[in-house]
């Protein structure tokens, strides 16, 4: 037999000059990237100069703070699945960017932040530069599992190619590159990587099997979603039919099985399902609120698919673990299922009769209910809903019916407050094509409401509703209610929303009702130059806690 020839390998591309920003910057082109949210300064004044240089093929949407170009980013990267970078300034930009790198952690989300550094001799030296930080790397490096410093032009396009990467390698997550001011202008001949092969993990086919085994003879299947499991709705909604398994999201999870399946539960439902389910598929979920505010009864088995296999047995060891994307885990407990599966009747009459009972339950928060249907009414299937961290949100949070994935975005365990309005715009950046709604309560809009002029400079037709208040309400009603009415840091004082609104340039007007909401929306919607404000005036609104923080199952035995 003659040996083939070795196959040759493909010539490198080959390398220009250029500087170590615009290796950064035509890395993330050839990477897909179209956009860097982004706010300059001196450190990355070279940053800034390629990003002109290349303006034609990556749009620099600048904001007004660091946290809005952060969390526009954040919006971007939730809505599409794909990688987004910010670009900040280092010491105060880095930490005013800080709140929404926190949540792309907590929320694995691909976030890129480069961040600009002070001379690179002096880093280190504490001599007092402008915006210097004692060990940024050391902080980064808290905050996120991935992070670089570019040392010369020859590492900037390779450094960048890994962190985006990382990015997307096993759990996603955010990463930060950090370059001195003096770096980025320092050139050499750079070769622009391309995208570097992701590996998944190999599937376990033996744990594929034993899971398919468990699952199919259980008595009460369930399936819980949480965010990792956005990318596989096909996957889960097949699966749930076979073996007619209520799918309970919440939050993070919402959207993967639309919300007009009869087996697409939410909280409180799901809390009771839970209580019965002999066997529980847990789909890219911390399942934190199961395991430490429900409990788990001993006979309950649970198999875990996620993409990080240290997730599995932080609080209970599961019956079979799968690690890697849920995706392709699930097409292969689908082949394998069906030989195991016992015969199963529909269960949706049953989940059908349940749900009415609990919507009934739920009329305890009728008016946050109204203001959802209206906007449920007016956004289309594929418009995307931006929660926050305010009455309407945690109703929305178990009461918004959601069709699509990634249509329904909620910020995960950090919960910032005030991170809504820069996300959505983001969101709406990234999606030009649907429409986004963001709701607000009056104290987390005015944390980045100065992004306005960031909606109408870039003209992005956001359309915001804020529910006004007069407080953080939320945090007076329990001083109301737990701490004897001793009322403190709480009652706010608000500009006119409407004037604020109009001020910039964006429609903005102010309605009271669900119908007029509705109406309301209509206009907004149609208008797609621009953003619109729409402020709702509400009184104290009632507590939704008692559908949330429901307590153990022990509770749930005794009713
Ligand atoms: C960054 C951050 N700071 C503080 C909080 C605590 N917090 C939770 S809800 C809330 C008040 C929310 O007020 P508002 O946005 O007006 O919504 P409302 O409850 O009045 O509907 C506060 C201060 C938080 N979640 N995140
Ligand atoms: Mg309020």
């Amino acid at each position: 037999m003659t040996k083939k020839k070795p196959a040759k390998a493909a010539a490198p591309p080959a390398a220009e000059t250029m500087t170590a920003a615009e290796a950064v910057v035509a890395t993330l082109i050839a990477h897909g990237l179209d956009t860097v949210y982004a706010l300059p300064g001196m450190q990355n004044d070279l940053l800034f100069e390629a990003l002109f240089k290349f303006s034609n093929r990556l749009r620099t949407v600048h904001t007004r703070h660091e946290q809005g170009a952060a969390y526009m980013a954040l919006g971007a990267a939730l809505v599409t699945g794909k990688p987004q970078a910010y670009a900040v300034v280092p010491g105060p930009g880095l930490l005013n960017s800080s709140a929404a790198l926190l949540t792309a952690y907590a929320m694995n989300a691909p976030v890129l932040a480069l961040v600009g550094q002070i001379p690179d001799a002096d880093i280190g030296r504490s001599l007092g530069h402008l915006h210097e930080i004692r060990d940024q790397t050391g902080i980064i490096k808290r905050l996120v599992d991935h992070a670089a410093r570019i040392h010369k032009p020859e590492q900037a396009s390779r450094l960048t190619a890994l962190m985006l990467k990382a990015m997307r390698t096993g759990r996603p997550g955010p990463a930060a590159l950090e370059c001195a001011l003096d770096v980025w202008g320092k050139s050499a001949p750079v070769a622009v990587q391309d995208p570097l092969p992701l590996r998944q993990p190999k599937i376990d086919v033996d744990a594929i099997r034993k899971a398919a085994k468990l699952l199919g003879a259980a008595k009460r299947p369930m399936i819980i979603c949480g965010g990792g499991a956005q990318d596989a709705s096909a996957e889960v909604t097949a699966l749930s039919g076979m073996l007619q398994a209520p799918v309970l999201g919440y939050r993070r999870g919402r959207g993967v099985l639309d919300s007009r399946d009869p087996l697409s539960v939410t909280l409180p439902l799901g809390r009771d399902l839970w209580g019965e389910a002999d066997v529980v598929l847990a789909v890219g979920t911390r399942l934190l609120i199961q395991l430490r505010q429900w409990g788990i009864d001993r006979a309950a088995k649970i198999v875990r698919i996620d993409a990080d296999p240290q997730e599995h047995g932080r609080l209970h060891k599961p019956a079979v673990a799968l690690t890697g994307d849920a995706g392709p885990i699930l097409q292969h407990l689908l082949a394998e299922l069906p030989k195991h599966n016992t015969k199963r009747p529909s269960r949706a009459p049953e989940m059908v009769e349940r749900q009415a009972t609990w919507r009934k339950r739920l009329q305890k928060i009728a008016p946050q209910i109204g203001f959802l249907e209206a906007i449920r009414a007016e956004l289309p299937e594929d418009g995307i809903f931006v929660d926050e961290v305010t009455q309407v949100g945690f109703a929305a949070r178990i009461a918004f019916p959601v069709f699509k994935p990634r249509t329904f975005l909620s910020p995960g365990y950090q919960d910032p407050l005030g991170w809504g309005f820069a996300t959505a715009l983001g969101a709406q950046h990234a999606r030009p094509d649907v429409p986004v709604v963001a709701i607000s309560g009056d104290g987390g809009f005015m944390f980045t409401a100065t992004e306005m002029a960031t909606a109408i400079r870039h003209r992005i037709p956001l359309v915001t509703v804020v529910f006004n208040d007069g407080a953080f309400g939320n945090v007076r009603r329990i001083q109301e209610e737990r701490y004897g009415n001793r009322l403190i840091g709480s009652d706010l004082t608000n500009p006119d929303f409407v004037a604020f609104g109009k001020s910039f340039g964006a429609e903005a007007e102010r309605i009271t009702s669900p119908t007029d909401l509705r109406a309301a929306l209509r206009r907004a919607l149609a208008h797609r130059a621009g953003p619109t404000l729409i402020e709702v005036p509400v009184g104290p609104l009632p507590s939704p806690w008692e559908f949330i923080h429901m307590g153990g199952l022990a509770s749930l035995r005794r009713t």
